[in-house]
């Protein structure tokens, strides 16, 4: 542990990498309370979208950018379908390959399954150790498909939405709420013929909207090609300094910084429940039974009841006229 220290503050790549390998295996409590005070310096930025928008290669673009302008950089890929199916995760190497050899670019690819509290865990842990380690800028990659994008909204400083034009995207984004978590909309492949009419549907759908501080932005870009990677390197930067000025950003990681602990605390309450369920004996209904559990940590077992989930993601727009 001493020796993974030093050479994490010393910057070596490997132990960011150990460090990271560490956190995943659920035993990162010590590493984190140790590098913890030298985090808050890094810009996050989330990137979600349906698969194959072009995240990776939107990812890739701008690594490219932020490299030119000096700064270093790192990237986490978060494959929510499974740990075991490295089929994106190999995609994303690939798109990703330009950078490989470029000592400030540091790349990890997760699995998000099978973590107690899926992106938010161990993703946090790893965005916080490239924080840490120094990197500039973090970028996080997640495929949009239910839960993960809100994780990543929680977790980056800024959220970009890709969307693709021709596939009914504007629809979807409606649908699954997106547009709470959206600060930049990139409509990626606008070289593609129905791109504009893609950017039209988004703009009259923030025009029904109203937002109480920050609009979110809308880039079209090129991935492939490079082209519009300034203008949503722009976005993002301007998004930046609205949260500075605003108080937003600290608003925003403290919300970030509860849903960690929130997380980590009801992960270690579900081990301890799902040893005390071992040992429940001759419960007359569930309600007895929890009190039983909560009485067995010392808890209040008269409080027994439910308790309705609240939105985790604060509202950032309402519809205009309500
Ligand atoms: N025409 C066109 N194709 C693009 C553009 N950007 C990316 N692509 C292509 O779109 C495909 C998917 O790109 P990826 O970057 O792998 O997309 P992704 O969103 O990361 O995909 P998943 O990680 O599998 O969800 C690749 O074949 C890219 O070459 C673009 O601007 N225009
Ligand atoms: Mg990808």
């Amino acid at each position: 542990m001493d020796q993974l220290l030093t050479d994490f503050r010393a910057g070596r790549t490997r132990a960011l990498a150990r460090a990271i390998s560490i956190c995943e295996s659920g035993n990162g409590a010590p590493l984190m309370h140790a590098v913890y005070p030298l985090i808050g310096r890094a810009r996050t930025i989330g990137l979600t979208g349906p698969p194959g928008v072009g995240k990776s290669t939107l990812c890739s673009a701008l690594v490219a950018h932020a490299r030119k302008l000096g700064l270093t950089v790192g990237v986490i890929s978060v494959d929510p379908s499974s740990p075991f199916s490295h089929g994106a995760l190999l995609g994303d190497r690939i798109r990703l390959t330009e950078h490989f050899t470029d000592p400030d670019v540091f790349i990890r690819s997760m699995a998000s399954r099978g973590h107690l509290g899926g992106v938010s865990g161990a993703t946090a842990d790893a965005v916080s150790l490239m924080d840490a380690f120094g990197k500039d800028v973090v970028v996080i990659e997640t495929v949009g498909v239910g839960q993960s994008e809100i994780e990543i909204a929680e977790i980056a400083d800024t959220t970009l939405v890709a969307l693709q034009p021709g596939s009914g995207d504007s629809v979807q984004v409606l649908k699954a709420g997106i547009l709470e978590i959206a600060d930049v909309f990139v409509v990626n492949k606008s070289d593609h013929p129905m791109a504009l009419q893609l950017q039209r549907e988004i703009r009259s759908m923030l025009e029904m909207l109203h937002f109480s501080g920050w609009v979110p932005a809308l880039v079209a870009t090129q991935a492939l090609a490079g082209i519009g990677i300034d203008a949503l390197w722009d976005a993002v930067v301007d998004h930046d300094r609205f949260l500075k000025t605003s108080g937003a950003l600290e608003h925003r990681r403290r919300a970030a910084f509860a849903q960690r602990v929130r997380a980590l605390a009801l992960g270690a309450l579900e081990s301890r429940i799902d040893a005390a369920l071992e040992t429940l004996e001759d419960a007359r209904d569930p309600y007895a039974a929890a009190a039983h559990v909560l009485r067995g940590f010392g808890g209040a077992g008269d409080a027994v009841g439910f308790r309705s989930r609240r939105a985790r993601v604060p509202p950032r727009s309402s519809v205009k006229g309500v």
